[in-house]
């Protein structure tokens, strides 16, 4: 199977895919989102991930993370709507009836809180987007399913296949295409030249820089992708065009230097690339 490379971003590259805002256009028709994970110490995780996708122009996003992780997750960022949810209950199934996308992931962590949540996206039917810790959930009882996207890092991809990262850097190419055959859907295998994989088509995104090489740059992708689906894109689609709008906003905020750039410093870039007629 010959690898394409992603197009990159010009003027009318999102606004094709997604079409110009109707003048009608309300919140709730441009994509609902609910967005999981920020166990102890990782409520950025889920804040950076929640902020991406709102930037990359979801309608509504709540996030649901552990009820103390409230004021981290609203600072300066009241837009997004919070859940505070000790155990899964009733008002956990209600949001996430509610989205038309789900995030599960990001900050997620390993103990019982994380599993939870895990287990009741399994018994939902709505288009997710699996990252972080619930990759590592899912290596663990591997089942496959096609309305997801996995989001590896060589680390996570290397748990999900039960071999080393050295394995899974010696052939990028291989891995992906084993990852999509293990667990189906779509699989984006992260890193230098991302590669992206759903059992047709195989393709390379020559865009990003080792700016992205710092926490919480795999955060903010996972809200992009999701915000992309929750506004009519399908899963490839959306995937292709999260990665390179996440990649190209990296490679505009390293014009002020790769070293010390920042998952938020991507945030207004994102805005800029997802109104691609405006360039
Ligand atoms: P090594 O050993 O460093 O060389 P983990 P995590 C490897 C949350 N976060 N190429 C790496 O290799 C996440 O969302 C919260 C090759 C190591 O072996 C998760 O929930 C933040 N190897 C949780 O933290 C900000 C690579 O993978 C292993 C690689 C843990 O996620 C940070 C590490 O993977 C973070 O996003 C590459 N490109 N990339 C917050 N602000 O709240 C990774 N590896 O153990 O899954 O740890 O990715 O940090
Ligand atoms: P994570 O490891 O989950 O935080 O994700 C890191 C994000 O940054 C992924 O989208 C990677 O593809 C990207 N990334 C990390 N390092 C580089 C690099 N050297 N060049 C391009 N992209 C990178
Ligand atoms: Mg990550």
């Amino acid at each position: 199977l010959q690898p394409i490379a992603a197009k990159r971003v010009d003027a009318g590259y999102l606004t094709d895919l997604l079409g110009k805002r109707a003048r009608d256009s309300h919140k709730g028709k441009s994509g609902k989102v609910t967005v999981m994970g920020g166990n102890y110490g990782m409520a950025g995780a889920v804040r950076l991930a929640g902020e991406a996708c709102l930037r990359a122009g979801a309608g509504l996003v709540t996030v649901i993370s552990r009820p103390e992780h409230q004021m981290t997750v609203n600072a300066n960022r009241p837009e997004l709507m919070f859940w505070g949810c000790e155990l899964v209950d009733m008002e956990v199934y209600l949001r996430l009836g509610w989205a038309d996308v789900l995030v599960l992931g990001p900050g997620l962590g390993k103990d019982d809180w994380g599993y939870n949540l895990y287990k009741a996206v399994g018994l939902s039917d709505k288009p997710c987007v699996l990252d972080a810790d619930a990759l590592n959930m899912l290596a663990k009882e591997p089942c496959k399913q096609p309305n997801r996207v996995l989001t590896p890092h060589p680390g996570e991809a290397a748990r999900l296949l039960g071999i080393s990262i050295a394995d899974i850097e010696a052939d990028r190419f291989d891995a992906v295409r084993r990852l999509h055959d293990l667990y189906g859907g779509v699989v984006l295998l992260k890193g230098a030249g991302t590669l992206i994989y759903d059992g047709e088509s195989l393709v390379v995104a020559p865009v990003g820089n080792p700016g992205l090489a710092s926490g919480g740059c795999g955060d903010v992708l996972s809200g992009i992708i999701a915000a992309l689906m929750a506004q009519g894109l399908d899963t490839m689609t959306a995937t292709v065009a999260g990665v390179v709008v996440h990649g190209e906003a990296a490679d505009l905020a390293a014009k002020s230097g790769e070293r010390g750039m920042l998952a938020s410093d991507l945030m207004p870039f994102i805005r800029q690339l997802v109104n691609s007629d405006l360039i």
